[in-house]
């Protein structure tokens, strides 16, 4: 069996890219591995969080887990803070980077939008995400593409390590699917949908009512020619919307393109429209039944607990292959 390890953000409500992206592989992949999901709290904080409402998104996302389908049963779910191993690593990985590499980062950049000075933990983020990676001697992670330049990191420090010291860590691989794997904003295509976007019409939240989510589709960007027809460089609306069509239906971009033929882009959304509230319908009502429960949050104390027992292994090696502690 292998271990697979993966985590969102508390950073707001998850979207059709965290859920198209990431999630639907967590679910796929619970099937054959042993599989270990991680809400990533202390990745929120790298930009500044109201304490009240960050507490609510960790249990928002760790319901929402369950909702799409990952099962306690199989998985192992967790709050990253509830497990000390995190930090703990991290820091022991940070005297292992450089600066040089660190500010390569693509995710730092934009998000520190190239200022001069910046908070510590943008910059040091993707220490603390190859720690929650290489924690679990993980062999597989399902993420979207733009976590690609993260992953390679990962995996530079554990080489780093592994041919500089004793083999500490397993070596990972990312795991990104080929539809899917990057939706981009309604609003601007050329941006990946995002929870921290302004403008809440860029993205549809898995809770989106279907008011919201009729808005939102209808308002999307597209272009002056009317044709339905997939072409990402010089339609990239259209393009994102059939993508996102696609994943959600099951028909292949090409049934779609026939579909539509001759007919404008008020038919195509508009349908688009009904699948989406059809495919989160299911969603939604788990959610709701699960998000206010003791059950939630014993899952969530269950996970921690194996989830610390894996770390503590993993830690007592390192510590003895970097001389640390007694
Ligand atoms: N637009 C996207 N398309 C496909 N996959 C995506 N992911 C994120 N956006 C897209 C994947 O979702 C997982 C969880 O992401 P995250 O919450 O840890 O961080 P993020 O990538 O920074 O996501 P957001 O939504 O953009 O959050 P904010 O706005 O807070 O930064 C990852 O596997 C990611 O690849």
């Amino acid at each position: 069996m292998k271990r697979v390890f993966s985590g969102v953000q508390p950073t707001g409500n998850i979207h059709l890219g965290n859920y198209l992206g990431a999630l639907k592989q967590f679910v796929e992949l619970q099937e054959e591995n042993e599989c270990i999901y991680c809400i990533v709290d202390m990745h929120a904080i790298t930009v500044p969080q109201d304490p009240k409402a960050l507490r609510e998104h960790i249990l928002d996302v760790a319901a929402l887990y369950l909702a799409v389908g990952v099962d306690p049963k199989k998985s192992i779910v967790f709050v990253q803070s509830d497990v000390p191993g995190h930090a703990e690593l991290s820091w022991i990985l940070t005297c292992c980077s450089h600066t040089g590499e660190l500010s390569r980062m693509t995710q730092f950049k934009s998000k520190s939008q190239n200022k001069e000075s910046a908070p510590t933990g943008l910059f040091t983020y993707p220490v603390l995400m190859a720690a929650d990676i290489l924690l679990y001697d993980t062999d597989i992670v399902p993420v979207g593409v733009d976590q690609t330049q993260h992953i390679e990191l990962c995996r530079d420090l554990a080489i780093r390590v592994n041919n500089t010291r004793k083999k500490t860590f397993i070596v990972p691989e990312g795991r990104y699917l080929k539809e899917g794997a990057r939706i981009m904003a309604l609003d601007d295509p050329s941006k990946k949908m995002s929870k921290s976007a302004e403008n809440v019409h860029s993205r549809i939240s898995l809770l989106d009512d279907e008011a919201k989510i009729k808005k939102s589709i209808m308002k999307a960007t597209t272009d002056s020619d009317g044709v339905v027809k997939f072409d990402a460089e010089n339609k990239p609306g259209i393009s994102n919307l059939l993508n996102i069509y696609s994943v959600l239906s099951g028909m292949s971009v090409e049934e779609l393109e026939k579909k539509y033929e001759g007919k404008g882009y008020g038919d195509f959304k508009k349908d688009l429209v009904q699948v989406t509230v059809d495919a989160l319908k299911p969603i939604k009502a788990r959610y709701e039944e699960i998000r206010h429960s003791e059950e939630l949050l014993e899952i969530l104390r269950d996970g921690a607990k194996r989830a610390g027992e894996i770390s503590e292994k993993t830690m007592k090696r390192v510590k003895e292959n970097f001389g640390l502690g007694f």
